[in-house]
């Protein structure tokens, strides 16, 4: 029975730009919506601009215009960034709107009428000369720890400790400037310390959706089974949702003064944006989707895409609150880790804060990004590099070099000798193509948003494609006499396959899927059950080129228009100028060590292959990694392979890299290296790692595969 989802996205503070950061979390569950409405769901997929709180109040009467103005004009903003990127939502909603308010209210109340709410005063700082209580982002002073200047209320970005604002010294208000007062007042807290919430959190960890999926991803799993601690254990605090005016939000019902905490009603705006939709969708009853009672007979999912920063809202605030107001709770969470850049974080004095718009302004291909996404996204938690370098190889060797390849090969001799007419396929071809397309599991990973390895099936498929040409070199049948009838069968064949491996990249590329379904005359594609040929006589389109390479130039074009002229002060991360520095300056040292290597580079005598195959190369999964006393190179790592217990080796890599850094990466070790003893003792293997030869530090690099490899798994 096909399936009926509610999708959504964490929806963006309405007071920033969308950087690419953001766009990895939404490029993801938009492939995932395409991929199941090409199976046949119901997806109803929508987002909202998460419009309130102090911020934006703020921002909004520093530009001198209402809070209303600002997030209208941000609302298009995103909105336009969204879909210049084929993130298409059926609804993008705000949070500031009366479906929400009537939400929040609705449940707020049943929160109330069960037990859930409790009223405290509580002190906090107060800005005596603005009149406002002061949010922890709005206290600055000296960190109490390392005596830096003007560190938040909440964390040193110096040092990295994290205090109550109340310890700062010497603190200031970061709106006025003025000394803060400590003031009482009240405030509502949801009880989610309630023994009842803790029980119902630890069930709902452990479940699985309508269609046997399980709720959370094993990392999200273990996060939630630490915060929840142990049976019998409860280590949950009271949640506190109110806010004193001034404040940009819904005012509590029967509270005057008193506001809902943005982070009440922000989810509440997904339930929001769907009822908004819902009005304009016929035979939709909203009470299937959000009402617990219905869910059970609905068989309807609500599956959340969000990033890791906010799992916590997401998996125990949000279910908890749901639930106990009587409505359904999500079915599933899928989370997404965060964004480098080049192996660092976005930075906004390297350029790499790099913006949706000027993506788009700088003329770079928007589907390039979501495919790279894509090659990178392995349904997991962990972070996804952007390494442009990478990027621009990845695009242009697969997406030019070896899809769109195949079309521009082929397409012109159809129209030119066949009249635009396709002809006979090679039924032999074709069945061995499906078949190896059948057995790829590339819908399940698709399913399991594991699309680095959809991808790396799909290319497999393009290399076979690829061969079938080169094989049947169409370009030489085109100059035989008596080869015709041939020549229109292969190049038939070939854009058949051409055709499947679209249908396949469709969810990824959608925008490219539209040219060539233009090209080849057909129908949108679907996921079909099964995959049979273009028939012959189907006329098609003239070839246009579909898709350019990605050159360097652009890339760096990109990077200057992002390269803030911002002071530093205003940089995104204080404690990260240190670090650009850092690198741009081992960066120009591995630069110079590698054009010193060009010229005199000192090769190895030649081995044969047999020589090579008699070294046993393995990924590793770096499971621990310490210092090793009195030695003044080594550490001692324990790589898993895949054995029963891991190996010990001792690596000369301590001046490059901090131990604590390495724990959980793969590499490369070789497994079959004799055993040696040393004096810290034995060493059962060695990892590889690159270096210049000098031994000049920071001047050692050890391998990383490609994110899918597993611990064990051969290298040659
Ligand atoms: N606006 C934070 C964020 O953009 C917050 C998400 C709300 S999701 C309900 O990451
Ligand atoms: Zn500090």
């Amino acid at each position: 029975m096909p399936r009926t989802i509610l999708v959504t996205s964490a929806l963006p503070y309405a007071n920033g730009d969308i950087h690419l950061g953001h766009l990895v979390g939404y490029i993801q569950a938009d492939i995932w919506v395409r991929y199941q409405r090409m199976r046949g769901a119901t997806v109803h997929y929508v987002c909202a601009d998460d419009t309130h709180g102090t911020p934006i109040m703020l921002r909004a009467e520093k530009e001198g215009i209402t809070p209303e103005a600002l997030i209208a004009r941000v609302h298009g903003e995103h909105l336009r960034d969204f879909s210049s990127f084929g993130v298409a939502f059926d609804n993008y909603h705000s949070t500031h709107s009366s479906e929400n308010k009537a939400y929040a209210e609705d449940i707020y109340a049943r929160l109330k009428a069960s037990g859930f709410i409790d009223t405290r005063a509580i002190e906090q700082y107060y800005d005596p000369v603005k009149q406002m209580f002061l949010p922890d982002r709005f206290i600055k002073g000296e960190c109490p720890k390392c005596g830096a200047a003007d560190q938040y209320g909440d964390n040193c970005e110096v040092c990295g400790a994290a205090y109550a604002p109340t310890e700062l010294k010497n603190p200031y208000s970061a709106v006025s400037g003025a000394q803060p007062v400590l003031k009482t007042s009240e405030h509502f807290f949801f009880r989610l310390s309630d023994p009842r919430a803790v029980e119902f959190l630890r069930e709902w960890t452990r479940g699985s959706n309508a269609a046997g999926t399980r709720r959370l991803q094993l990392e999200a799993a273990n996060k939630m089974r630490e915060w929840l601690g142990d049976e019998g254990e409860n280590k949950l605090s009271d949640w506190d949702i109110s806010r004193d005016a001034p404040y940009f939000g819904f005012e509590i019902p029967d509270a005057p003064g008193k506001y809902f905490y943005v982070w009440l009603d922000a989810p509440i705006g997904y339930l929001a944006s769907f009822r908004n939709l819902a009005e304009r969708i016929s035979g939709i009853d909203v009470l299937d989707f959000t009402d617990a009672n219905r869910v059970e007979s609905s068989g309807i999912d609500m599956v959340h895409f969000i990033g890791k920063d906010i799992l916590y809202f997401h998996a125990l605030f949000w279910p908890a609150m749901l639930h106990f107001a009587g409505y359904r709770t999500p079915s599933q969470l899928c989370v997404n880790g965060f964004l480098t850049v080049d192996g660092a974080k976005m930075s906004k004095s390297r350029g790499t804060f790099i913006t949706a718009q000027s993506y788009v302004d700088q003329g770079l291909n928007t589907e390039w990004l979501r495919y790279y996404f894509a090659s990178k996204s392995n349904g997991t938690m962990e972070d996804i590099d952007l390494n442009l370098d990478d990027m621009i190889a990845k695009v242009n060797s697969d997406l030019v070099g070896k899809y769109i390849n195949i079309a521009s090969r082929c397409a012109g001799f159809i129209t030119k000798r066949f009249e635009s007419r396709l002809g006979q396929t090679d039924i032999q071809a074709c069945s061995e193509f499906s078949a190896a397309l059948e057995t790829g599991g590339i819908a399940q990973a698709y399913d399991e948003r594991d699309y680095a390895r959809a991808l790396r099936e799909i290319m497999r498929l393009a290399d076979l494609a690829n061969q079938y040409v080169n094989d049947n070199k169409p370009w030489e049948l085109a100059k035989q006499q008596d080869a015709s009838e041939r020549l229109h069968v292969v190049c038939s064949t070939a854009l058949t396959f051409f055709r499947d491996l679209t249908r396949l990249l469709k969810p990824v590329l959608p925008a490219l899927s539209a040219q060539v379904e233009a090209f080849l005359r057909v129908p949108a594609f679907d996921w079909p059950t099964s995959w049979s040929p273009l028939p012959a006589g189907h006329e098609i389109a003239n070839y246009q080129h579909l898709m350019t390479r990605i050159e360097r130039k652009q890339v760096d074009a990109l990077l200057e228009a992002n390269r803030a002229s911002l002071a530093p002060a205003n940089d995104e991360e204080a404690g990260s100028k240190v670090a650009s520095s850092q690198q741009r300056h081992s960066q120009h040292q591995a630069h110079a060590a590698e054009t010193e290597a060009a010229q005199t580079l000192d090769l190895e005598p030649t081995i044969s292959i047999d020589e090579f195959t008699k070294i046993d190369l393995r990924i590793a999964r770096i499971v621990a990694a310490e210092h090793v006393e009195g030695a003044a190179k080594l550490i001692r790592l324990s790589l898993d392979i895949g054995e029963a217990a891991p190996r010990q080796v001792f690596a000369g890599i301590k001046s490059a890299y901090d131990p604590a850094a390495l724990v959980g990466r793969m590499t490369v070790m070789v497994a079959n290296l004799a055993p040696r003893k040393m004096k810290f003792g034995m060493s059962e293997g060695m990892v590889l790692a690159a270096s210049d030869g000098t031994g000049a530090t920071p001047g050692l690099f050890i391998l990383s595969p490609d994110v899918g490899a597993t611990p064990g798994m051969r290298v040659k």
